[in-house]
């Protein structure tokens, strides 16, 4: 199959965490502090499943299942725990793109960055440590010289 040369289409992507402390919630394993959730969206909450076939998560070895797998949208993993780590994102495409997969790299934040920073008098700032967090990138994927079928699927959407 052709490809459409000398031509580039880009699209908008929004990848990162929300967390928040659980307070009250804690539930059966009490060491968990936060819950979060990581997620993988277009801009605006834009469906990106016309592109898009599954995301893998890859989370951090103590989780039981570290490998988690999202074969539609919304592409997401909500969890609880208690510490931050690196997870990466494996962002796999349809298979009419004939594109190979992509991995982005996210550090999971579930403690406000101005929390943990003291103060003049270096003092830390406790109410700050129960506000929720908002981590995302926005970030653009690139499809250099799409396929003939594929680049009609992108400009369609
Ligand atoms: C740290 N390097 O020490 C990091 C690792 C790992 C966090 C953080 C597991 C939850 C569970 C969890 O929250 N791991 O027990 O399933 O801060």
């Amino acid at each position: 199959q052709q490809r459409v040369k000398g031509v580039s289409i880009a699209r908008p992507i929004v990848y990162g965490n929300v967390a928040s402390p659980l307070g009250d919630e804690r539930g059966s394993q009490p060491d968990h502090t936060h819950k979060w959730t990581i997620s993988v969206r277009g801009v605006n909450n834009e469906d990106i499943s016309y592109y898009v076939k599954k995301v893998t998560f890859k989370l951090h070895e103590t989780y039981a299942q570290p490998n988690r797998t999202v074969d539609k949208p919304p592409f997401e993993v909500s969890e609880t725990g208690w510490g931050e780590f690196e997870i990466a994102i494996k962002i796999y495409f349809q298979s009419i793109s004939g594109e190979k997969p992509i991995t982005l790299f996210h550090h999971l934040r579930l403690h406000p960055l101005e929390a943990l920073t003291p103060g003049p008098a270096g003092e830390t700032n406790k109410a700050l440590l129960n506000q929720p967090v908002v981590a995302y990138h926005y970030d653009e994927i690139v499809f250099n010289e799409p396929l003939e079928n594929f680049f009609h699927v992108l400009l369609e959407n």
